[in-house]
């Protein structure tokens, strides 16, 4: 029996909503994993990618993640990862430094055996570069073989690319594929094997609701795949639907009602009634403890909008599925994000961008080309409710996302495939942003 912890989509270095005390519980959350790890003494963490936010690091989360991993490794627990569309860097990745280091094993076509599991590996590839893949998988002489692989695939949401055509083509028999970059957890059975995410560690947005965890897979006469959940920072979500007498004390109330100690606090408020600054709910939470709030005003949209907008369970789903078609490289959606964040006071914002612009482009001249697949080919949105998506976002959206791809010049520059000079993609694979 070969037991290990599937993880993955850690997102180290993720500031979100531009607050550092974010950006700790995200290497936070990778501590507790690995700390599970060295309690329940397992075979090793497999890792299917997204360790880091993006392919730059800080050099603080490059030696917290450092500490950690070597936490692991004096456990005599072994490492082993692939590379996600986030952190991928043109040639040589990050946990290849960690593998120097005898931290991290890469995986790949060759198998890493851990018990009696053979581990293999294949970094995220972009749409672009599938058809050139052989599957070609050295063989094993293990009772069991597991594909790591980071992507999204069928028969689960969002999925591009079939889980069964991975299976069928590949020359090993996998008994399971260990996946990342979905981060809503689930296994399905497919073609006598398992596909499972593990989901991500933390919530790296607003529609990621339910608990975050991991998984814990056994290899023993068949794969079983269990879920544990993780402690982490606390989000309220409170959903108010007004009537048309409510207003501004109705959305307090409900706020009220919840412990908003050190919280993200996401309100969404929808149906009818007078119109609210959310600025003023946002200040009611963070007076009551709040680490953020954000509140998103769903009535603020038009009527055409809110027709279309309906085909989306979430918006915060559907942009981010729009910036991944967009293809915006990090340098772009950084930008963005500075352009919306709340901390850069309005009349700061051209100079903060020219300097971040001069920075990102000094320090690698390709930072601004998009990644990867052009927008929009064969992809299940239709053009109408991609717009909408991003509309909603920009009227009454949770703008301090990454996702947040609305601004159409920012689309325009980054989306247009023929900035993407570079030719080819895995520099930049940030096709975003599961
Ligand atoms: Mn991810």
């Amino acid at each position: 029996m070969t037991r290990v912890i599937h993880t993955g989509d850690t997102h180290i270095g993720y500031q979100q909503y531009h607050v550092p005390e974010r950006r700790q519980d995200f290497l936070a959350a990778f501590r507790a994993v690995v700390r599970d790890a060295i309690d329940d003494d397992v075979a090793a963490v497999v890792h299917a990618g997204d360790l880091f936010h993006d392919r730059r690091p800080t050099l603080s989360d490059i030696m917290g993640t450092l500490d950690i991993l070597e936490e692991l490794a004096a456990a005599d627990i072994p490492f082993l990862a692939v590379v996600g569309n986030h952190e991928a860097k043109r040639d040589a990745q990050w946990l290849d430094l960690y593998a120097s280091l005898g931290l991290a094993t890469r995986l790949g076509d060759e198998p890493t055996v851990v018990g009696e599991t053979a581990f293999y590996g294949l970094d995220f590839v972009p749409r672009s570069k599938r058809d050139d893949l052989d599957y070609d998988f050295a063989p094993h002489d293990a009772d069991y073989a597991a594909l790591v692989t980071h992507g999204l695939f069928q028969p689960f949401d969002y999925g591009d690319w079939e889980a069964s055509e991975v299976l069928s083509e590949s020359s090993v028999d996998f008994d399971a594929l260990l996946l990342g970059d979905n981060h809503k957890p689930g296994k399905q059975a497919v073609e006598d094997a398992w596909v499972t995410y593990c989901g991500s560690t933390e919530r790296a947005s607003a529609s990621e609701r339910e608990d975050r965890g991991y998984n814990i897979v056994s290899f023993d006469d068949d794969v079983q795949i269990t879920r544990r959940g993780l402690e982490t920072r606390e989000f309220v979500f409170v959903d108010v639907e007004l009537d048309a007498a409510e207003g501004l004390e109705r959305v307090r109330s409900q706020v009220g009602q919840y412990d908003l100690t050190d919280a993200v606090v996401i309100v969404s408020i929808d149906g009818d009634g007078e119109p609210i600054a959310p600025a003023s709910i946002e200040e009611y939470a963070l007076d009551h403890g709040a680490l953020v709030a954000r509140v998103t005003d769903h009535r603020e949209l038009t009527a055409d909008e809110r027709e279309t907008s309906v085909s989306f369970a979430d918006p915060d789903d559907a942009v981010a599925e729009r910036v991944r078609e967009l293809g915006l490289s990090g340098a772009a959606r950084d930008i963005d994000e500075t352009v919306r964040a709340s901390k850069v006071a309005d009349a700061n914002v051209a100079e903060t961008v020219e300097d971040r612009v001069r920075e990102l482009v000094e320090d690698d001249p390709d930072a601004l080309d998009g990644a990867g697949s052009p927008a929009g080919d064969g992809d299940t949105a239709t053009p109408d409710a991609e717009v909408t998506a991003a509309n909603a976002e920009t009227d009454g959206g949770d703008t301090d996302e990454e996702s947040t791809a609305a601004d159409p010049e920012t689309d325009a520059a980054a989306a247009d495939p023929e900035t993407d000079t570079a030719g080819g993609s895995e520099d930049q694979s940030l096709e975003e942003f599961l």
